[in-house]
């Protein structure tokens, strides 16, 4: 039994997306294409206008195009992002920077975007799920910058955190859901609650993700755990025992901006025995359950079941994602 169905139909129109694309972009794209993540964003949007627009939305030659841009937005991130954090895997494979040079990463993300754009673009009754994009893409930005600027700054609050995590992950994927629903012809009623769904089960995602970067195995999927701290990034662990135990603020701010490991280490030692990881893990599983809650105003079939699914993998381990039969 095939678990993700579309998930063909959305791979020939990522490859109709790079047919222009011949010879080394091409090799370079490859590099990065092969290598498949876990599909949630064009998951998500599929089953968003599926439990919509009903089964016959599958017809249509659109969704499938937008379920490949945002994967392939969600891929050129991922390679900006890997430049950014200087990371040396991804979906365990050495990231496309190691293999190709930073120069080749920058602009085949470049590419990969303006490629999504231009797939867009294509239907002219389609305008609005475009706009939607471009937006979220630029939020994105605003997110990754406003990360940078705190970067080596213990003081960040938990209220920037959330909403450093609402623009590079959690409004991108609200807006797949959204997207869904908007090619789908859905409510606006029904638009919010898909929107609120993807809001909250992106926050909960990244919330296990920060969770994982202290956690490591079995969350951590194919990148070395404890890269936040390193790179001087504060997330809801950190804030969490820093709010709760003062001595340790008082311990970073008299660090230089690199911490040294064994400061690294004590933190990450705290961070476990002071109940910071349980609580972060808690804050994820009450985003997971606004996700469910935002469910409501559908009737139960098996696209709701679907995204009641995903967001219930998303809490337990990521590979778990996969699995999950449509
Ligand atoms: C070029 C579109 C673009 C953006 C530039 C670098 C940047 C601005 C944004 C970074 C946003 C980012 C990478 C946020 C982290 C989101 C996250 C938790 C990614 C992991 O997603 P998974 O687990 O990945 O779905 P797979 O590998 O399964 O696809």
């Amino acid at each position: 039994m095939t678990l993700f169905p579309e998930k063909a139909a959305v791979e020939r129109a990522v490859g109709e997306a790079l047919a222009p694309l011949t010879g080394h972009p091409r090799e370079v794209l490859r590099d990065l294409l092969e290598n498949r993540g876990k599909m949630l964003r064009p998951r998500l949007l599929i089953v968003s206008a599926v439990l919509t627009g009903g089964e016959k939305v599958k017809e249509e030659k659109a969704l499938y195009r937008a379920a490949a841009a945002v994967e392939m937005i969600h891929t050129a991130s991922l390679v900006h992002d890997d430049i950014i954090d200087d990371a040396a895997l991804r979906r365990g494979r050495p990231a496309l920077h190691l293999l190709r040079g930073r120069r080749a990463a920058v602009l085949a993300g470049d590419l990969l975007l303006a490629r999504a754009f231009a797939l867009l673009s294509g239907a002219e009754d389609k305008k609005r799920v475009l706009r939607l994009l471009a937006r979220s893409v630029a939020l994105l930005c605003r997110g990754e910058l406003c990360q940078m600027n705190w970067r080596c700054r213990w003081d960040l609050t938990r209220r920037q955190y959330y909403r450093i995590i609402h623009l590079k992950t959690a409004q991108f994927i609200a807006s797949c859901c959204e997207a869904g629903g908007l090619l789908a012809g859905a409510s606006a009623e029904e638009r919010r609650a898909l929107r609120e769904y993807g809001a909250n089960l992106g926050q909960a995602f990244q919330l296990i993700d920060d969770y994982a970067d202290y956690a490591g195995s079995p969350y951590q999927e194919g990148k070395p755990a404890g890269g936040d701290l390193k790179q001087g990034l504060a997330t809801l662990p950190l804030i969490h025992l820093l709010e709760t135990r003062p001595d340790y603020r008082q311990k970073l701010h008299a660090a230089p901006p690199e911490l040294p490991p064994a400061l690294q280490e004590t933190l990450r030692k705290a961070i476990g025995e002071n109940g910071s990881l349980d609580y972060t893990r808690a804050a994820a599983l009450h985003r997971q359950e606004q996700a469910l809650r935002a469910l409501r105003l559908f009737p139960d079939n098996p696209a709701r079941r679907a995204l009641v699914g995903m967001a219930a993998a998303v809490t337990g381990r990521f590979s778990d994602i996969s699995s999950i039969s449509r």
